[in-house]
């Protein structure tokens, strides 16, 4: 028989794995810099161990030259939603971008599996650079709410020790559990917009005071020492009344001072004679 090179397979698929969270980190720190909110939660990622690949390719009737085609969850993405509509936002966010390829989806949300399993896969085809050149391989996205991530965890588990033989009233509770988190899900998306409002309007304010500590840490490099104090202190004033709109005033105001100061220090520059 042929040497298999597990090690040497395996580097492009880590290699996206890696690529791939990256990249939906940072559509998460773009959505927040935009004071956006954002459909994904959480995002993580794993190379399927060869123990699992090697199961799969026996259980499925699997051919070595057939390895890489069939078994499409060799890099692994998973997206972690608040709320079920936001899936089918990350959806279109998937599908709308260049770098990726979408060759299949699996709803198993309309279509729950027998088990009880609820998510969303994409299956897609990412380009990888390593010393070897370009390859195209295969991988999935599993996109799926924080409550259907809850029942997935605990069931993948039973299922492992019990190996396709789960007990008849252990299935049986976990499809009822199955159906208490289909109506969790229900009732968290009824209070979709409150809770989007709630987010929002703390991201806001985060990002509001972000900015506001960046300014005056700004400012007593280049201006009046005794005066950034004060406006320090007014600022830590407006802070402790919890008063969004003041805060968005005070932010507006040191934004003009900001300016003021910086374009003096830049007419002063220029009266020096230094350039850039
Ligand atoms: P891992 O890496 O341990 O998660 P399948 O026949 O279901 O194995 P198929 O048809 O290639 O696989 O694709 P499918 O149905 O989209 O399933 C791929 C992955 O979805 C599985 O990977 C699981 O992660 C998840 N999944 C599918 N069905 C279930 C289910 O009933 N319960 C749970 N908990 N997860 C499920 P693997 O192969 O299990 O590997």
């Amino acid at each position: 028989m042929e040497i298999r090179l597990w090690r040497e397979l395996l580097v492009p698929y880590e290699l996206a794995v890696k690529e791939l969270v990256m990249k939906f980190h940072q559509l998460k720190k773009e959505h927040k810099e935009k004071d956006l909110y954002c459909p994904i939660e959480e995002v993580s990622g794993r190379v399927k161990s060869i123990n699992s690949i090697l199961e799969k390719m026996q259980r499925k009737q699997i051919s070595w030259d057939e390895l890489e085609e069939k078994v499409e969850d060799i890099a692994g993405i998973r997206i972690i939603c608040q709320f079920y509509e936001d899936i089918e936002v990350v959806a279109e966010l998937i599908r709308r971008r260049r770098d990726m390829r979408v060759l299949e989806e699996k709803d198993y949300i309309t279509h729950m599996k027998a088990s009880g399993y609820r998510s969303y896969h994409m299956i897609i085809a990412y380009n990888t650079e390593t010393l070897e050149g370009c390859r195209e391989i295969r991988a999935e996205i599993q996109i799926r709410t924080l409550a259907m991530n809850f029942w997935a965890t605990i069931e993948h588990s039973l299922q492992y020790k019990y190996r396709g033989n789960m007990p008849k009233h252990l299935a049986e509770r976990l499809s009822n559990a199955a159906d208490s988190i289909l109506q969790l899900d229900a009732e968290m998306s009824s209070v979709r917009n409150e809770v989007m409002d709630a987010q929002n309007s703390m991201l806001h304010q985060s990002n509001l005071v972000a900015d506001i500590l960046n300014n005056i840490e700004n400012l007593y490099h280049y201006s009046n020492k005794r005066e950034v104090a004060k406006i320090q202190d007014e600022f830590y004033r407006i802070y402790e009344t919890k008063d969004l709109e003041q805060l968005e005033r005070f932010h507006r105001e040191l934004d003009i001072i900001a300016e003021g100061y910086r374009a003096q220090a830049l007419s002063q520059d220029m009266g020096n004679g230094s350039s850039i």
